[in-house]
């Protein structure tokens, strides 16, 4: 089965290594599954090209992530972000570990040779083994893009980077809108509107709705290879009890006049979502759907139960 995911970092990274260990203990394959991650999270840091949501993906599919955050490395050292603080280097608000700078400084260089991030995505994940477990990991643009997010403060408008919003200001600030600086000129990155196309069941995972998967909707083409394809499209609710299991998904659903429902998302989605997985807590609120719509305990407490979920999803999408 040829499985394609959108995913941004933490929430889909978890998901997909459950799908992978689910995937493994069914007597349906050879399976194989292609990542589409967001880059709308990117930013350029001391001079360096940063891609925390692909870093997420690479690091927790590939073994190496800090399990209790769920982004950046296990076993990080700070010596670096130590002297650039020494040097009164800024920002300081971003935390940046020793064993990450590595992928930052070779992703770099590497750009800077002219190697398209599709490219540099395909070394790193080479390093992280991800081809060996039937994983290609595609940027949803080879374009630098960078989210930005229209706050008010004292009545003035202004637009600061997502991450400037999210890590400094823990999405306190009010949000008017997001947009999507670059997007104007990005294609959708090699691969990736073939990989919709093509798929045998497309999945969304618990990832945010506008930050996540919302900046992947809008890169032009996928939005319409989604509605096009003859995969079924199922997804799973980020939300949990009605809210965010981790992060500020609430704040960025507020923001763009979204209710803060698994319905309020799955609406986000409804002009492809044939398949919806929603938390127990969460069944009445999903009565009257017009789509499937299954429920089961949606909490990634560990790798066991994501796969569980992943199995439910496969599960949903391959009964429609
Ligand atoms: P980010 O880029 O690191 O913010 O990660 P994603 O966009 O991939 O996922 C973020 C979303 O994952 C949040 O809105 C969370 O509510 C959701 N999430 C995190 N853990 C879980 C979980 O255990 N279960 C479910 N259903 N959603 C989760
Ligand atoms: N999140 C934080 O809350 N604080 C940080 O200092 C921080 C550093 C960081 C470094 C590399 C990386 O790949 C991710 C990092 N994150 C950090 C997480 C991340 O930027 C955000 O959670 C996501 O971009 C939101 O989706
Ligand atoms: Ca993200």
């Amino acid at each position: 089965m040829r499985i394609t995911a959108l995913a941004g970092g933490v929430g889909g990274a978890r998901f997909l290594r459950g799908l992978l260990q689910h995937l493994q203990t069914r007597d349906d394959g050879p399976h194989t599954l292609t990542v589409i991650g967001n880059t709308g999270d990117d930013i350029t840091l001391f001079g360096l090209r940063v891609c925390p949501d692909l870093d997420t993906l690479l690091y927790t599919l590939g073994g190496g992530v800090h399990e209790g955050q769920g982004w950046g490395r296990a076993d990080e050292s700070f010596v670096v972000q130590g002297e650039l603080a020494a040097y009164g280097a800024t920002p300081q608000w971003f935390g940046l570990g020793d064993r990450d700078f590595g992928t930052h400084i070779v992703r770099s260089q590497w750009l800077g040779q002219g190697v398209p991030l599709s490219g540099v995505v395909e070394r790193l994940a080479t390093r992280w083994g991800l081809p060996e477990q039937g994983v290609t990991l595609l940027p949803m643009t080879d374009t630098p893009v960078e989210t930005h997010v229209v706050v008010e403060e004292d009545g003035e408008q202004r637009a600061i980077h997502f991450q400037e919003w999210w890590v400094r200001h823990q999405a306190s600030l009010p949000a008017q809108r997001f947009v999507v600086a670059g997007m104007n000129q990005a294609a959708a990155a090699p691969g990736v509107l073939d990989a919709i196309r093509g798929a045998d069941l497309v999945i969304l995972p618990p990832s945010n709705p506008v930050v996540s998967i919302g900046i992947i909707l809008s890169v032009p083409g996928v939005r319409d290879a989604l509605r096009g394809t003859k995969a079924p499209v199922v997804g799973v609710s980020p939300l949990v009890g009605g809210a965010p299991v981790r992060g500020h998904a609430d704040a960025c659903l507020t923001a763009i006049g979204i209710p803060v429902t698994p319905d309020g998302v799955a609406g986000l989605y409804a002009d492809f979502l044939d398949g919806w997985l929603v938390d127990k807590a969460d069944e009445a609120s999903m009565a009257g759907a017009s789509i499937a719509v299954d429920a089961v305990p949606l909490l990634m407490t560990d790798i066991d139960a994501a796969a569980e979920i992943a199995a439910s999803t496969v599960d949903l999408g391959l009964s429609l």
